[in-house]
């Protein structure tokens, strides 16, 4: 399957008015290059929303050189599943040899993974899963368990309560969410949902996304704010929306953290986060793993050498408090 990169070189001239283009800038193609039997990887990614798909991205961009066999065009969707169908199309107009999707929602990819497979490209879901009527339509999925994180992140919040003993209070908790219908929205939010089922003194006061980003996030933690004067846990499903968050208990003096006041509790651990999580202002921080590109790549080295690869592959985690 692996096709001469001048051929890629053609086609990629051919259809540079069809989308936007960023190629890795490791490779540089010339025509010393044409015998070299690159690996092609079209990757689409969700956008830069957060610090987590920061790193996410740098992991994929450092593993996927020249160096280590591979040609990678890589697509940023800036947070639009539009843009990532148009991306696909594009990746199997060029006939890359492996498409990489960091998909932003969960549905409506069976028509263009339809195409991919037609096209007998192998997809790669890489951090965020997909529901597609016909488990073909993708190779395989690598990712965390997002609702064991929701899981944990509510069991960690019992045992705080008990020990804080708070555990038979009434509980008043908002949740910041991720991107609605993401994998990572959709496992957090259930994995805590299951722990507070349970809770007959906590109650979930409202829940509302804030897109994975600071700025917004913001803008729901001043509702939250505003509406409810008895908040005692902000459950933010990642960092950067509890630095929002952070942000705007600082501007309304609200005490928050292990300084007692508002309970903070956030995913991803990303370093910044951690080093919140050293100065109290976040009172619990549950891993989420950035670095796939390893993982994808070793996947991909399997699948070339004609080997069979695990379906649903999970990263291990741990948790910070
Ligand atoms: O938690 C968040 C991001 O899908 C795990 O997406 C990822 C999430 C991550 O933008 O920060």
């Amino acid at each position: 399957m692996k096709k001469q990169i001048c051929l890629f070189i053609c086609i990629i001239l051919l259809l540079s008015g069809c989308g936007r283009l960023e190629t890795n800038d490791h490779v540089e193609p010339d025509s010393g290059q044409d015998s070299k039997n690159l690996i092609v990887v079209g990757l689409s990614q969700v956008g830069s929303e957060s610090d987590w798909r920061l790193a996410n991205t740098r992991s994929y961009r450092e593993t996927f050189t020249e160096e280590n066999g591979y040609y990678l065009i890589f697509e940023d969707a800036q947070q639009k599943q539009e843009n990532q169908v148009k991306a696909i199309r594009n990746f199997i107009l060029q006939e890359v040899d492996y498409i990489v999707l960091d998909a932003i929602a969960e549905t409506g990819w069976d028509a263009v993974l339809t195409e991919a497979k037609e096209a007998g490209i192998p997809v790669i879901l890489s951090d965020r899963f997909v529901q597609v009527e016909d488990d073909s339509l993708y190779t395989c999925w690598i990712g965390s368990d997002f609702e064991e994180q929701g899981r944990q992140a509510g069991k960690w919040l019992k045992d705080y309560l008990k020990k804080k003993g708070r555990d038979e209070e009434i509980i008043n908790i908002v949740t910041l969410q991720g991107t609605l219908d993401s994998t990572a929205q959709i496992g957090r939010t259930e994995g805590f949902r299951q722990v507070l089922e349970e809770q007959k003194n906590w109650t979930m006061l409202e829940q509302q996304p804030g897109e994975f980003v600071q700025a917004k996030a913001k803008e729901v933690m001043e509702y939250f704010l505003k509406t409810y004067p008895d908040i005692d846990v902000v459950v933010c499903e990642n960092d950067n929306m509890a630095f929002g968050a952070i942000d705007v208990m600082k501007e309304a003096g609200k005490s928050f953290g292990k300084k007692g006041g508002i309970i903070v509790i956030s995913f991803d651990a990303t370093d910044a986060a951690l080093e919140a999580v050293k100065r109290g202002e976040i009172n619990a921080d549950f891993e989420c793993n950035p670095l796939l590109g390893p993982l994808v790549d070793e996947n991909i080295k399997k699948l070339e050498a004609g080997q069979e690869v695990e379906k649903i592959q999970y990263v291990d985690e741990t948790y910070y408090d």
